[in-house]
């Protein structure tokens, strides 16, 4: 199911308010990414655990109405999750603490309705310190979602005591579980025409977020930090800007002409940093249903989504539900696995490596890199990277290849940021040459890496 709009009365304008750190512009020159928005970007894959009632009753949104008694995960193994998390490259899992129906999968002191009511370990179970342990034991970074729609809690509606309600929720997840790397909004925030409304306050919900956990980033339609890419279908923009213009999108789930145009790509001129994150499941629903085994994603089809996911300077969060056993499914675990070694296996080797590169900056908005391979190189695929720790510039370029004299056009594209992947057929080349063609300011050094 996919979101819907936000039923938003009076929203704070976010612009409007002092955005806490990693959210503003740079004092002088271009925006450039905060150590954290960096660290996220160059984690490049995580994984989405859609769990919840939802997982029990084969809905996508639960209404509010489930009973606790359901949410039976007999063999929960979350050190199953993170090796496939592990296996599949990905360096990050974020869970659904709590989705749209309301119900907690920690034992948190707001409401009755969480995993403490459930059959799970006896009542005395926390998915979040399972997955939590678990990824401290694999390396991974921990994510946690956290619904502000809730269609359970009787304060949904009365604003001020459900966000009262809201910050408690969020203070016991960013403060009994150590470091989170990552704090998910997502835009389905409402009842409808005819349901109850809630006025949500975003400055108090980020400026918590912040003190808390001061490393964490946050995601949302209007960040602060990451931004929803504008679709769950798996694709970045293109051009994809990491820079916006926070105005465009003034709070999480609003709706209107424009937005998911500035979603999808980012603004040249835009003040801030904030670069995109692209979340889609492996397979046709959010949470694990058994009809859909059939239907997981192909390791051809996770390639193509890593394409113009991070192959187009975004990050791929991509979902893979546990089951009702409280594992992920083996057809998904092993195609994680083929998505992985297929990667491998393309992007193994840079045959550009050992050539000779130089780089010139020929123009106040262009520059030129050439390489000199050893001789005549079979290739079929680029990986441009710009330097973003120093920011986004580059907004046009064209890739040639050639064997003598003459030039041929490889791949040509817009921006490229943290990585863009061109794709071509597979040609002989024995000289690369870069062209960038246009940029936001004096280009800085494009790193191609080059593969068969
Ligand atoms: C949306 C939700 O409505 C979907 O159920 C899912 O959680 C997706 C990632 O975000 O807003």
């Amino acid at each position: 199911m996919k979101r819907r709009a936000f039923i938003q009365i009076g929203a704070a304008s976010l612009a409007a308010c002092a955005l806490p750190r990693g959210s503003r512009p740079a004092a002088r020159g271009r925006p450039r990414p905060s150590a954290s928005q960096l660290e996220w970007q160059r984690d490049e894959l995580a994984l989405f655990l859609h769990f919840g009632v939802n997982t029990f009753t084969g809905r996508e949104w639960g209404d509010g109405s489930e009973s606790p008694s359901i949410f039976d995960p007999a063999n929960l193994d979350a050190r199953q999750w993170t090796r496939a998390a592990r296996a599949a490259g990905a360096r990050a899992l974020i869970l659904t603490a709590k989705h749209h129906d309301g119900f907690c999968l920690w034992p948190t002191n707001t409401t009755s309705h969480s995993v403490a009511a459930s059959p799970f370990r006896g009542g005395h179970g926390d998915v979040v310190r399972e997955l939590v342990d678990a990824c401290r034991a694999d390396g991974l970074r921990v994510g946690l979602y956290l619904s502000p729609w809730d269609r359970n809690n009787p304060a949904y509606g009365n604003s001020p005591k459900y966000n009262d309600l809201y910050a408690g929720q969020l203070t016991e997840l960013l403060t009994r579980y150590g470091p989170i790397a990552e704090v998910w909004f997502d835009g389905a925030n409402g009842e409808g025409p005819n349901g109850k409304r809630q006025v949500y306050d975003w400055p108090r919900v980020f400026g918590l977020v912040r003190r808390l956990q001061p490393s964490a980033v946050m995601f949302s339609d209007a960040g602060p930090d990451v931004r929803w890419c504008g679709n769950e279908r798996g694709t970045a923009g293109d051009p994809n800007w990491s820079t916006v213009d926070p105005s465009a999108v003034a709070y999480p789930g609003a709706s209107g002409p424009g937005i998911i145009d500035a979603l999808q790509h980012g603004d040249p001129a835009g003040p801030v940093w904030r670069p995109a994150e692209v979340d889609v499941s492996i397979r046709p629903g959010w949470f694990y249903h058994p009809a859909e085994d059939g239907r997981v994603r192909s390791a051809d089809n996770l390639l193509e989504l890593y394409a113009t996911s991070v192959g187009r300077n975004a990050k791929l969060l991509l979902n893979v539900p546990p089951t009702r056993d409280g594992r992920l499914h083996d057809v998904d675990v092993s195609r994680l696995g083929e998505f992985r070694s297929r990667l491998d296996a393309t992007f193994a080797s840079d045959v550009a490596a050992g050539g000779q590169a130089s780089w010139r900056v020929t123009g106040p908005r262009t520059a030129q890199l050439e390489i000199a391979l050893d001789g005549p190189v079979n290739m079929a695929a680029a990986r441009l990277e710009e330097p973003i720790a120093r920011g986004q510039r580059v907004a046009r370029y064209v890739l040639q290849g050639s064997l003598g004299a003459e030039w041929r056009e490889l791949s040509r594209g817009t921006t490229i940021g943290h990585a863009k992947i061109d794709r071509f057929p597979v040609t002989s080349v024995s000289r690369v040459r870069l062209s960038i063609e246009d940029a936001v300011d004096t280009p800085e050094r494009v790193a191609v890496k080059l593969f068969a």
